[in-house]
């Protein structure tokens, strides 16, 4: 075990806090909507496409983008459904990594998350470059399990956990906002947990497409 890490860990374990209406529940729930999806390495692949800087999509095999640089973050996840799972060690890839090898039209604003059977989530690029913000591959630790998105999930700490896209494919860059699975289907679309941004009925002027 790596025994030096832990103190740096258990500093920001005590700095977590939990946003209005939500608890901490026994054990780790784990919830999604379908059914888990298998991984094939060989036709795995991450597409960042749509609004790209070259006109071009950009493609990563398995390998590619298994051995991009990792990082590590500690955060909180903050489910809808009102449960939080607190101070998950994240290790993966920054958004920042991917949009140097693939870089964004000067004009985008938003990113679409794509994963697969077609589930989505859109965020804002403010969202999508935040600190906190993650392609992770790991969780404390450890690969990521089936059921937890593996081989690769976003992390969007500072959102509500459906923004969390598990078993992610790709992105698409996009010049005018779209919402995205559960956006479309009465969820607020920024999803600020801090701000109980939970319903689309709740959104004011300016927080989602028009
Ligand atoms: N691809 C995909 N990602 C998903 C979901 C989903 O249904 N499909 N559910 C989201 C929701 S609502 C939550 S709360 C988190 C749950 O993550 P966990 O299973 O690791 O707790 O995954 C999110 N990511
Ligand atoms: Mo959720």
């Amino acid at each position: 075990m790596a025994q030096d890490a832990r103190p740096v860990r258990r500093v920001i374990v005590e700095e977590s806090r939990l946003p209005p209406g939500q608890y901490v529940p026994r054990g780790r729930p784990v919830i999604h909507y379908g059914r888990v999806p298998a991984f094939k390495p060989d036709s795995w692949d991450f597409r960042v496409f749509g609004a790209t800087a070259s006109g071009e999509e950009h493609r990563f095999t398995w390998d590619e983008f298994a051995a991009l640089p990792r990082v590590t973050r500690v955060a909180d996840f903050h489910c809808v459904t009102k449960f939080s799972l607190m101070a998950n060690e994240w290790r993966g890839v920054s958004p920042a990594t991917i949009m140097a090898a693939a870089p964004p039209d000067p004009g985008v604003r938003h990113v679409m998350i794509w994963a697969e059977y077609g589930y989505s989530a859109n965020l804002r690029m403010s969202d999508f470059t935040a600190p906190g913000t993650l392609f992770a591959l790991e969780l404390d630790e450890k690969p990521l399990n089936p059921d937890r998105g593996y081989p690769l999930r976003v992390v969007v700490p500072h959102l509500y956990a459906w923004k969390s896209v598990k078993w992610v494919r790709g992105i698409e860059y996009l010049l005018e906002d779209r919402r995205g699975f559960w956006e479309e289907r009465g969820y607020h679309n920024i999803g600020d947990p801090w701000r109980e941004q939970r319903y689309s009925y709740q959104e004011e002027p300016g927080d989602g497409p028009a």
